[in-house]
């Protein structure tokens, strides 16, 4: 295939690298002059420096999405038909640029080429077109309040966005925030995770091409505490979206408290439980325990079975990886991902230290893999107790903790015993399990037979501590549109 022979030309990939903040429909340098050094995890090289945003560049940023959202704008003027047109018109340069963006992808971040290939940029093309669809379908009611008036609602935008999302689904995520935001008619200023600025980028200069007037998108790469912080704590931003930490999470809230009171919608970590019934697919449940061992839920398997699945994922394991970046091959010893940085590989190690320390049984793996990059062995843990960090904390690696029981009741009651409720898979073969069982969790999505069964028409988003608000599906346009209640006095009202 065509794209395999293009992958390996890096004069092209680098000649097409942009590094400068985007604002107004334009390229600048940071007001400080600092760069951001870009590496690829898998190799720790320097793939290049970007301009790092700070709380003056945001404040620039917000200036230019505050007159793109102004009364009789280009953009607050334009025919909602028209936003959607836009949106397919960035999806097709997405499509056109599939091959670039996938490359660059799997450099910045570490992911298996064909990953981003074939899932990333898949799904963000996916996203862009279905939010397209929906920009001339967001509308108000008309409402029969008594009395002699005519009221009803509007569905508007709510204003400038800022956006800040994580490293580990780059692009996607760009797409998941920037999409639903612009088909309700929003501004945005969007910050990408400052280990993988180079997608947004490059996203940024398609939005150009595509048309969107000035302003409308504004892509600022920056770290956390400075940048992100000043997105939060800004008193003309009207929504932040985050996705990341629960730690982070928490200071976006208390910052809007702390300022205007923003809209905010957080999705947050999780501690993903996935349960499996001794009466499941054992074959079927055993592939999802390969894949689902990234990144790390937790496992509750009933006790008949117990041993078996133990031995099973020590047997699937090594099957995951190491998986190169630039590995166009796929399938079995290509798809394990390395970490995004030292900090991320060293908190994994502590946590397998710590299941050591605690008692759990190491089936396999716990150690560095291979001599280059960031990699971890696919590890698995038997004898895990509900009180053991590696039970409780998310694990972003591809460590597994494999815990027995014995009950409907028993599980499901330790299954919700965490403060996070992202998602939560199940296995049976009883449908009366399926169906209690999945009504009990406390979780925004579970998975029955399946796993990481994503979908942009479906809504994603967490319980608890894993967040507010959902992303993705019709649901996410409620987070991106103020409902305004308008009442006009008639003289007489007919039914
Ligand atoms: O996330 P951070 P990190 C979880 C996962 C992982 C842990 C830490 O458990 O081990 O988070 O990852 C920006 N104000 N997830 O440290 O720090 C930061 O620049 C405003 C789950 O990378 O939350 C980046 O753009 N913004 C997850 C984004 O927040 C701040 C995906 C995420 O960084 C900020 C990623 C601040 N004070 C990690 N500090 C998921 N739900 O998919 C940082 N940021």
């Amino acid at each position: 295939m065509q794209y395999y022979s293009r992958q390996y030309n890096i004069d092209y990939l680098f000649s097409a690298l942009l590094s400068q903040l985007f604002i107004n429909n334009e390229w600048h340098e940071s007001v400080s002059g600092r760069k951001i050094p870009v590496r690829n995890p898998a190799t720790g090289e320097l793939l290049c420096e970007v301009e790092e945003a700070d709380a003056e560049d945001i404040d620039k940023a917000v200036k230019s999405a505050r007159a793109a959202f102004e009364l009789g704008s280009p953009w607050r003027s334009m025919d909602a038909s028209d936003r959607g047109r836009l949106l397919n018109k960035l999806a097709d340069l997405v499509e056109r640029d599939h091959l670039l963006l996938a490359t660059l992808e799997a450099l910045d971040s570490g992911k298996v080429f064909l990953v981003a290939f074939f899932v990333d940029l898949v799904a963000t093309i996916k996203t862009l077109r279905y939010y397209a669809g929906w920009a001339d379908k967001i509308h108000g009611k008309t409402i029969p309040i008594d009395g002699d008036y005519f009221t009803y609602t509007r569905h508007e935008p709510i204003g400038v966005c800022g956006q800040i999302i994580p490293w580990n689904f780059p692009v996607m995520m760009f797409s998941w925030k920037i999409a639903p935001a612009l088909c309700s008619g929003n501004t945005v200023v969007i910050k990408p995770a400052e280990q993988t600025p180079l997608t947004a980028l490059h996203m940024a200069a398609l939005i150009k091409e595509a048309g969107f007037p000035p302003g409308v998108v504004n892509v600022v790469p920056g770290y956390g505490p400075t940048a992100g912080s000043a997105i939060s704590h800004h008193m003309d931003i009207d929504k932040v979206a985050f996705s990341g930490s629960t730690a982070v999470g928490k200071l976006i809230q208390r910052a809007a408290g702390d300022t205007n009171l923003k809209r905010v919608t957080l999705e947050l970590g999780g501690k993903n439980p996935i349960i499996v019934f001794a009466d499941c697919d054992c074959e079927y449940s055993k592939y999802h325990a390969s894949i689902a061992a990234w990144p790390g839920p937790g496992w509750f398997v009933e006790a008949p079975i117990y041993e078996t699945f133990v031995r099973r994922s020590v047997e699937e394991g090594p099957l995951q990886g190491p998986g190169r970046p630039a590995d166009a091959r796929g399938g079995p010893g290509t798809t394990g991902t390395g970490m995004i940085d030292r900090k991320q590989f060293d908190k994994i190690l502590e946590l397998v230290e710590s299941g050591q320390r605690e008692g759990a049984t190491l089936e396999c793996g716990g150690a560095p893999w291979g001599q280059q990059g960031l990699y971890i062995q696919p590890t698995v843990f038997s004898n895990v107790t509900d009180d053991m960090r590696i039970a409780k904390e998310e694990i972003f690696g591809p460590v597994q903790q494999i815990m027995c029981f014995s009950s409907v009741e028993e599980v499901v009651t330790r299954a919700n015993a965490t403060h996070y409720g992202l998602a939560a898979g199940l296995f049976t073969s009883d449908i009366d399990k399926a169906f209690t069982v999945s009504a009990a969790l406390q979780a925004g999505v579970v998975w029955v037979n399946c796993y990481n069964a994503m979908s942009v028409m479906c809504p994603f988003g967490g319980f608890k501590m894993s967040g507010n608000g959902r992303e993705l599906g019709e649901y996410a346009l409620q987070e991106y549109t103020e409902i305004k209640a308008i009442t006009i006095k008639i003289s007489k009202k007919n039914s």
